[in-house]
Parts: structure tokens; sequence; C-alpha cells
């Protein structure tokens, strides 16, 4: 199968190839959660909903893997580095309590992914205290035990997390392609140069792609 990318169309076997949403969680894309705190406007991310719900379609239909990610910490605040909740000006920390709960702490509300996107049984969803997918997480074997060579990736936000885990995911031998539609941040400006950085210099850590693309390599060939 041949999905249509930059700088080069990428072949790839959907037995062999992961759909990873990124960090698709209220927490992020609502109000009232940790994007918010940090001052942005979390309008900007829904753009991607749409893109990601047509990749998971996809995914799901051609029985390839799906993995979802949750940016969280435990309620203790074990895994949370003091470096990271002190970051910054928020209006509210890491641990603190909002409208959805405590900001960014698993099994609060404001942890869940968002409802349009919510996994089904058999996909596993990945926590991650970190930016990255692979840091502190079980995602590598998981996708190891599944001989997994390639990763489509969307999610939140693009210079961040998504980022972060092609890097992560390109170092470990993965082959990582951005679905670019499907990816936001809250500075648009960010996630155009993010998308540019990946496929600059031959695609350095990976391919850019989007939902369309996706769409036509599972389309039925014209006969
Ligand atoms: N703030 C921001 O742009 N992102 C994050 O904190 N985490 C993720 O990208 N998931």
């Amino acid at each position: 199968m041949i999905l249509q990318a930059e700088p080069s169309p990428i072949a790839f076997d959907p037995a062999r190839a992961a759909l990873v949403l990124i960090d698709m969680q209220r927490d992020f894309l609502e109000p009232g959660g940790f994007g918010e705190t940090l001052g942005n406007d979390v309008g900007l991310l829904h753009a991607a909903i749409g893109p990601c719900r047509t990749a998971l379609s996809l995914a799901r239909a051609a029985g390839m893997l799906v993995i979802h990610t949750r940016e969280g910490h435990r309620p203790d605040l074990s895994d949370a580095p003091p470096a990271k909740v002190a970051r910054g000006a928020p209006s509210q920390r890491i641990g603190d309590m909002g409208p959805m709960g405590r900001i960014l702490i698993r099994g609060e509300p404001g942890h869940d992914i968002i409802p349009a996107l919510a996994p089904i049984p058999g996909e596993p969803v990945i926590d991650k205290p970190g930016k990255g997918a692979f840091y502190a997480t079980e995602l590598e074997p998981t996708l190891r035990h599944r001989s997994i060579d390639t990763l489509l990736v969307g999610g939140v936000t693009t210079e961040v997390c998504v980022h972060t885990t092609i890097r992560e995911g390109n170092d470990r031998g993965f082959r990582c392609v951005a679905l670019a539609d499907c990816c936001a941040s809250y500075f648009p400006e960010f996630h155009a140069m993010g998308l540019a950085m990946i496929k600059a210099q031959g695609g350095i850590f990976g391919w850019v792609s989007d939902s369309a693309a996706l769409a036509a390599a599972f389309a039925p060939s014209p006969a």
C-alpha cells in the first residue's frame, strides 16, 4: 500500500502499521483544562478532530492497530517532575482542582480522551508522564510485540507531544508519518513549522501526509 507523503511517498503494510493518536484529551481541547491554564485558546485544536475521526475510521476498517495516548500524572504526583509542575505562570498548576477535576491527573474527567475519539475495546491507551509517548511507557514493547514498523501519527500539539513522539519513534527505528490535518497546535505557525521540520532534509526524521491521502491509499484501485 502506498501513502502519498512528503518528501516522498511511503509504502506500508497495514498489518505492520499503527495509527497513534496523541493526547486528544479534554485537558488540551476543552475549556478549564491544562491547555487553557497555560493561557491557550483551546479552540485552535478543534480542526484536528474531524480528520482524526476520518483516520480512526480508516484504520479501524483496515484492521490496523490503533493506539491512543494520554499525558497525565498519578494523583500523588510521584511521576511528575517538580520542574514540570513549577514551570511557567499558569492560572492553575498540575494537580490543582479545576472544572474538569484535578489538572492533568489520571482518573479525572479532564484526563479523558474527548468523546468524539473515544477508544474502543482492543485499542491500547498509553498513559505518559512526559511529552514523548515512548518515555517511561510501555509503547515500544506494545509496538514490537506486533512487529509494527510504521507509525501514522496525529494529535496535539504538533510541536510538543507529536514532535517529541515522532523524534523518539524515529530514533527507535520506526518510520513515522505525521498526518498534517490530524495534528494541531495552539500556535498555527508552530504547526506549520513543526511539519516542515519533519520533512525537511529529505525527511530528516519522518514524513508528512494527511487524512485524504490515507483515504486514497485505502481506496480500491480502479479496475
Ligand atoms: N502545551 C502544549 O502545547 N502541549 C502539551 O503540554 N502537551 C501535549 O502536546 N500533549
